[in-house]
């Protein structure tokens, strides 16, 4: 089993800057921690990052034929990116929404999601656990135990 674990523009500054929000693990912990994760789960994950709408469009759509489920968190594209909706779509592969913050609870801007209306499910507040949380909702998926209503 594949994953794409998929993090949107600012995220490389995790760690860096307001810890208070995002906490002081780096990406490169975020993905140490998920290569444990998928060591122990049996899961083989890939890692893209970017700050540019277009490459993520690009690597989802990668994807397709090459992945199972894409876990993503699209960041600031997920409250305006249509692009990365229909790439979801598109695809049509099974995807996972994670957000670090408690999005529900920050400003007005932040409470539409266009990327989660092509996600199974919305992992939000959790911090690093929210990846680890949506990489077993995939799994769970895919082996037909559907566990993520
Ligand atoms: O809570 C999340 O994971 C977000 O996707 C993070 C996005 C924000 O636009 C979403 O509304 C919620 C922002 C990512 C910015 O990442 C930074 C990391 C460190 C320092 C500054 C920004």
């Amino acid at each position: 089993m594949k994953l794409l674990i998929i993090n949107g523009p600012n995220l490389n500054l995790l760690g860096l800057r307001e810890p208070g929000i995002y906490g002081k693990g780096t990406l490169s912990d975020l993905e140490d921690f998920l290569r444990k994760v998928g060591e122990e789960e049996g899961v083989e994950l890939s890692f893209f990052q970017s700050n540019h709408e277009g490459a993520i469009v690009d690597a989802i759509q990668a994807a397709y034929g090459a992945m199972d489920g894409i876990v993503i968190n699209p960041a600031a594209y997920t409250h305006t990116s249509i692009a990365i909706l229909d790439a979801l779509k598109a695809v049509s592969l099974p995807a996972v929404e994670v957000h670090i913050s408690q999005v529900s609870e920050r400003e007005p801007f932040r409470q539409v999601s266009y990327a989660g209306m092509a996600c199974l499910k919305t992992y939000m507040g959790l911090g690093f656990e929210g990846y680890r949380q949506a990489i077993l909702c995939l799994k769970d998926h895919l082996a037909g135990k559907g566990a993520e209503a």
